[in-house]
């Protein structure tokens, strides 16, 4: 079902919003940006995503859909020939292209998390060590995937593009506090170069946040978690 109302409950500075913004963005749809306040959860997304009640949450014509690689690949399937498609169009190609989507946030997310997150300085360490290996695939990953072109989707962006997309702002954030890039030049040079042209795209300014932005943000939650954990 094309067409109709497009409303999406986020919060800015997720990965996993800035994702559905990014794959929204590059299909040219326009859509109603309710930002959410994750310490006060609107009625609307709690009745929308009642399992996990995370956000993001795409409402269209009134009906919820959860997950961001499950609401990217929704966008691209009920707006068919609505700017480009970004999910390969040869079944084989889909089903890798969406075996590293998961493979991103399975291991790259989830340690990469570690390392801003992590208690001790084993468990940080922990975090860059695994963050690291899953680069390392994914340098790989993007050779095959690109077959020597500019992005994982070939000429232009596809599925691959915007699910590690959704990172690219964090990316920059993440070395401006900690001095950690994952995607360096000398371990990742195809990764590191596809991070700054992915950036320079028309449709993904529109929507990455600024990075001093982001590093307010994550300097206000560190201080936050930093009394709590004084107080206790
Ligand atoms: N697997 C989910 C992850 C979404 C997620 O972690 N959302 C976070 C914000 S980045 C959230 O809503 N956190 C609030 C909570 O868990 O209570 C997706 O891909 O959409």
């Amino acid at each position: 079902m094309a067409g109709g109302e497009l409303k999406l409950l986020g919060a800015w500075p997720s990965p996993f919003a800035l994702r559905v913004k990014l794959a929204l963005s590059f299909k040219g749809l326009s859509y109603e940006d309710v930002e959410e306040d994750l310490r006060n959860k609107s009625d609307l997304l709690v009745s929308s995503n009642p399992v996990h009640k995370q956000i993001p949450v795409l409402i269209h014509n009134g009906k919820p859909i959860c997950e961001s690689q499950i609401i990217v690949q929704y966008i691209d399937e009920a707006f068919v020939g609505t700017g480009p498609t970004l999910l390969p169009a040869d079944p084989y190609e889909r089903a890798i292209a969406r075996f590293w989507a998961a493979y991103v946030d399975d291991k790259l997310v989830a340690s990469w998390m570690q390392t801003f997150r992590g208690k001790t300085d084993e468990e940080k360490a922990e975090g860059v060590k695994q963050t690291l290996a899953a680069v390392e695939h994914l340098e790989a990953a993007f050779k095959e995937c690109s077959k020597g072109k500019r992005f994982f989707g070939g000429d232009s962006v596809g599925y691959l593009d915007v699910t590690l997309g959704g990172l690219v702002a964090w990316v920059h954030a993440g070395e401006k506090l900690y001095g950690f890039n994952p995607f360096d030049a000398t371990r990742s040079p195809l990764l590191n170069a596809w991070v700054e042209r992915f950036g320079e795209l028309d449709a993904a300014k529109a929507v990455l946040p600024d990075t001093d932005r982001l590093v307010d943000f994550a300097k206000m939650r560190q201080a936050e978690a930093a009394a709590a954990a004084s107080n206790n």
